[in-house]
């Protein structure tokens, strides 16, 4: 009976009081009646956890009535519980970036990603609660409240016409933006790789025709100025511009990231460059296309030197003007799958700078496909690099 008595006690062990707290999980041959009588201790007749460390466990190893120990094991539900987004299940991409997983370490916080694209439908039902907020600016008062040359920018500013009202008349920048932040798990559509990020529409590319160098300059200044961690630009420009290099030297020592597509035009960007992707900074990730089936997507660009990575862009079910959901391909929603996954580890480590982001994008990139030609890094991973990232920040 003493050593029953022991038992009891060492079950009661208060885990505030262990060292090194650990779970055991104890078969016993005897003093079951007594296991029975101590709440939170038998799980089962003769199946005992007890919570103790090293020497619990040898103590335990050496009494009679014990017949076996064995650390109390983790198990993980087979199949995750899927957001309740109603097109969830069609949106391969996030399963093929392994998204799901990284959810379960964060869904996405207060990171601002900034939209540098043709606007953003900040009405569509899916992205008007994840859109950034200009805390200095009063909204419809006919006054650049912050004095920023904007008037009335509450959620972003529009480049091509001048003024405080980023809106998307063709649809790219509110495609790719619900790829990045589509509002996770809200019923409604499609689910975002981060649920609650920031999105900042700057609006560089008309509704019809091209943008300039001065669009996007403009563009990079107005996210750099107002916060961005992340700045997604799916675009492409087919000469160099020493302007915006100088951009992009300034977003580097902001230590914020700059996403941009590959290019869609089938080319070896080793060999042909395509801007901004072929700009030579630490700050920039360029991102090819994949398909289902770890191939490159269609008419994706690639270059083993100067293509960072892949992420899924064929086919990827996304929003759409006036509410609505569309799927779409090319390199252009590539990059914004790469910005929803820089956003999310962002929200897990917010003192996190550009360079580890990127760092731990590339580190974790899955090789071993047929992309391993094609990219520098490999295919894109989230749960992978949010791993990666955590592990790192708790050392
Ligand atoms: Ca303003
Ligand atoms: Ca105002
Ligand atoms: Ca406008
Ligand atoms: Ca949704």
């Amino acid at each position: 009976m003493a050593a029953a008595t022991s038992f009891l006690v060492l079950a009661m062990a208060p885990t505030a009081n262990a060292t090194a707290p650990s779970e055991w999980i104890v078969g016993t041959t005897s003093g079951i009646r007594s296991a029975s009588a101590t709440p939170g201790s038998q799980i089962s007749p003769g199946i005992r956890v007890v919570r103790g460390d090293g020497a619990t466990l040898r103590r335990l190893r050496r009494r009679p009535d014990v017949r076996f120990v064995e650390p109390n094991r983790h198990f993980e539900p087979s199949s995750l519980a899927a957001p309740t987004d109603r097109f969830f299940g069609q949106q391969w991409a996030l399963r093929d970036a392994r998204v799901p997983r990284a959810w379960r370490t964060s869904i996405g916080g207060e990171v601002t990603v900034a939209v540098l694209d043709t606007g953003i439908d900040a009405s569509h039902p899916d992205l008007a609660g994840n859109l950034w907020t200009n805390p200095g600016e009063i909204a419809a008062n006919g006054v650049d409240d912050d004095g920023n040359g904007f008037v009335d920018d509450v959620h972003g500013a529009d480049m091509v016409n001048a003024d405080g009202d980023p809106a998307d008349g063709v649809g790219h920048g509110t495609a790719v933006a619900g790829v990045i932040g589509g509002r996770g798990d809200n019923i409604k559509g499609i689910s975002g790789v981060d649920w609650r990020v920031r999105l900042m529409p700057v609006k560089v590319l008309p509704d019809e025709g091209y943008g300039t160098t001065a669009t996007l300059v403009a563009g990079l200044r107005y996210a750099l100025s107002n916060g961005a961690r992340v700045v997604n630009m799916s675009l492409n420009g087919a000469d160099r511009s020493l302007a915006l290099e100088e951009a992009i030297a300034a977003a580097e020592a902001q230590g914020v990231l700059v996403v941009t597509s590959a290019g869609n035009d089938g080319a070896d960007r080793d060999s042909v460059p395509s801007y901004p992707a072929s700009i030579n900074s630490a700050a920039i990730m360029s991102v090819a296309s994949s398909a289902r089936g770890g191939r490159l997507g269609y008419a994706s660009a690639y270059g083993t030197k100067s293509v960072d990575i892949a992420a899924p862009g064929d086919n990827i079910l996304t929003t759409d003007l006036r509410g609505r959901y569309g799927s779409h391909s090319g390199t252009s929603f590539a990059a914004a799958y790469v910005s929803g996954a820089a956003a999310l580890l962002a929200s897990a480590r917010p003192a996190a700078s550009g360079s580890q982001l990127r760092g731990a994008l590339l580190a974790s990139a899955r090789r071993g496909g047929r992309l391993d030609q094609r990219v520098s890094g490999g295919q894109l991973d989230v749960a992978g690099a949010m791993k990666r990232l955590v592990r790192r920040a708790r050392r």
